[in-house]
C-alpha cells in the first residue's frame, strides 16, 4: 500500500531547505498524526541527535511510521562525503551514514543518501574514481542496513547539486553495477523535473528499483502549488506496482501548517486508496 508521510526537519545549518515542519519532533509528529498522515520522514543532525526511545514513543503514540531518515546533516554540517580526497573524511561521512542506519534500522526505516554522495571533478578527483568510492561506499553501507531488514535509499539529484548521478536511468545503472541488491533509488519529482526528459517514463524505466518517493512540485512548494501534471506520475507509479512512501519534501510555503495540509490533500487526490 502506498503510504503518506511528511518531512521533520531538526537541523539548524538546513534552515531554507525543502522540509515541512521544523525543529520540533514531537510538534511535527503530532500534526503529521492530526492531518492523517502514515508517517514522517526526519532530517536529524546526526545519529546520535535523536534518542530512539523518544523517537519510538512518539511515532507509537501517535500511530506513525518512520518513513526514512535523511543523512544530509553530514554534508550541511560536517562537510562530510563519501567522495573527498582525504580517506579519513571518507571514513567519517561512512561512519556519519552508519551511526543513521542505526538510528531508521531499528525502526524500520531506511537512511537516504542525497547530497552524502558529493561530486567528482573538484579538489583533483577524477569521475572514475569518485564513482569507485561511491560505488565502495553503497556496497559496504547497503550490505550494512541489510542487516536491519531495510534498503539504503540512494538519491539523483539535479545538477546544480551533484554531478555524481542525475536521472533515474543513470541510477539505475549504477545499480546494477554493484554487488549489493540492497540499495534502492529515490525519485524526487523536483529533481526529475529539472533531469528528466518524461518523469513518467522515467519511474517507468526504474521498475523495481524504485524505494522511495520525494513528493513536490517544479518550484520545490508543496505539490499542486507549481507545474508539475501529478496524473501521469501517479499512473506510472501504479503500473509499476511502486507502494513504498509518497513523502512530502517541500519548503514549508506558505507556511507549515498550509504546506503539509495541501500535500496530503494532494496525496488523497493523486493516490486515492
Ligand atoms: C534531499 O532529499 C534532496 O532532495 C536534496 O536536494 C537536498 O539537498
Ligand atoms: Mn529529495
Amino acid at each position: 500500500m502506498l503510504r503518506s508521510a511528511v518531512t521533520i526537519s531538526l537541523v539548524n545549518e538546513a534552515r531554507g531547505g525543502p522540509f515541512v515542519f521544523w525543529d520540533d519532533l514531537a510538534g511535527g509528529c503530532r500534526k503529521a498524526a492530526e492531518l492523517g498522515f502514515d508517517a514522517v520522514e526526519v532530517f536529524p543532525p546526526s545519529g546520535d541527535a535523536v534518542d530512539p526511545q523518544t523517537l519510538k514513543k512518539l511515532l507509537v503514540d501517535n500511530r506513525l511510521t518512520l518513513a526514512a531518515v535523511g543523512t544530509g546533516a553530514g554534508w550541511v554540517r560536517g562537510k562530510l562525503n563519501l567522495t573527498l580526497p582525504d580517506a579519513a573524511k571518507r571514513a567519517e561521512a561512512r561512519a556519519f551514514i552508519k551511526s543513521i542506519i542505526d538510528l531508521a534500522g531499528p525502526l524500520g526505516a531506511p537512511a537516504i543518501i542525497g547530497s552524502m554522495q558529493g561530486r567528482h571533478s573538484v579538489d583533483g578527483v577524477d569521475q572514475q574514481t569518485a564513482r569507485g568510492w561511491l560505488s565502495e561506499a553503497l556496497e559496504e553501507l547497503g550490505d550494512y542496513a541489510r542487516g536491519y531488514a531495510t534498503p539504503l535509499i540512494y538519491e539523483p539529484l539535479n545538477r546544480y547539486e551533484t554531478n555524481m548521478v542525475n536521472t533515474v536511468e543513470q541510477g539505475v545503472a549504477l545499480l546494477k553495477s554493484l554487488n549489493t541488491k540492497n540499495v534502492l533509488l529515490l525519485a524526487d519529482l523536483f529533481h526529475m523535473n529539472i533531469e528528466e526528459v518524461d518523469t513518467a517514463a522515467a519511474l517507468r524505466a526504474g521498475r523495481g528499483l524504485i524505494g522511495h518517493v520525494h513528493f513536490v512540485d517544479s518550484n520545490r512548494r508543496p505539490a499542486g502549488n507549481g507545474h508539475i501534471d501529478f496524473t501521469p506520475i501517479a499512473a506510472a507509479l501504479k503500473e509499476i506496482g511502486y507502494d513504498r512512501y509518497i513523502s512530502a519534501e517541500a519548503l514549508p510555503w506558505p507556511d507549515n501548517d498550509t504546506a503539509a495540509k495541501q500535500t496530503i490533500e494532494a496525496f488523497r487526490k493523486f493516490f486515492p486508496r
